[in-house]
């Protein structure tokens, strides 16, 4: 089964817990990140833990193992199960976000592609390859690959095996929802779903990857 993970990209707390409230049905966890934190504080993570759904945060952590300790620390703290974590910084580093996550019974996710056009100036050349190889070696629970390129994902998964691959840019960004489904173990999903007239609508009819 492929997951549908929800992007709550709001800045409105009350407009956030709502609209996750409406769509939990036909979703499998909420990626919260820094636009809803900062706007409407940690305690949104008590709103949505009424859900039952995992909820990831989307921290993309990048610092020295020290402070991604006292992050990593804080994010599960507050209730998070999950966290986003990058790569480029180095072994080290997402090491210390793993051992983390796993004392605390969490996950850790790195990215090892983005999905942004500007994505490509960094991460080709086979620095995404080799932050995927790192996120294996480092015990990472899965990665971050591109859903604007599904090409780049079949090259990431040869290298994570069975580990989890979540997958952003479908929808908006223009990737297929239909394409990057059957390669990866999730899609994370923000505008198309929360822009929608009727976003619980919109989630229950991207919600037949979970099929
Ligand atoms: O384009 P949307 O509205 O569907 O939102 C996509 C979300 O995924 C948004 O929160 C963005 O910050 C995030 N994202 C990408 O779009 N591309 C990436 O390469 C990586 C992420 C991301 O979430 O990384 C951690 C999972």
């Amino acid at each position: 089964m492929t997951e549908l993970i929800l992007s709550l990209d709001l800045c409105d707390r009350r407009q956030a817990a709502s609209i996750a409230e409406s769509c939990a049905p036909y979703i499998d966890a909420v990626k919260v990140g820094y636009p809803l934190v900062l706007s409407a504080g940690l305690g949104i993570v008590q709103d949505l833990a009424g859900l039952g759904l995992p909820l990831i945060a989307d921290f993309k952590v990048a610092d020295i193992p020290n402070t991604n300790r006292l992050i990593c620390d804080a994010v599960f703290s507050a209730g998070f199960d999950a966290v986003i974590a990058h790569g480029f910084v180095g072994p080290d580093a997402v090491r210390t976000c793993v051992e983390v996550a796993h004392d605390r019974g969490g996950a850790v996710y790195v990215v090892a592609e983005m999905s942004h056009p500007g994505a490509v100036e960094f991460f080709h050349g086979g620095v995404a390859e080799r932050i995927a190889t790192l996120a294996v070696n480092c015990r990472a629970d899965g990665i971050i690959a591109p859903a604007t390129r599904p090409d780049r994902i079949g090259r990431l998964r040869e290298i994570v095996g069975r580990r989890t691959i979540y997958s952003p840019g479908v929808g908006t960004q223009g990737g297929d929802i239909d394409t990057v489904a059957g390669l990866v173990d999730g899609v994370i999903v923000g505008r198309s779903i929360y822009e929608a007239e009727d976003p619980a609508a919109e989630a229950k009819l991207l919600s037949r990857i979970r099929r």
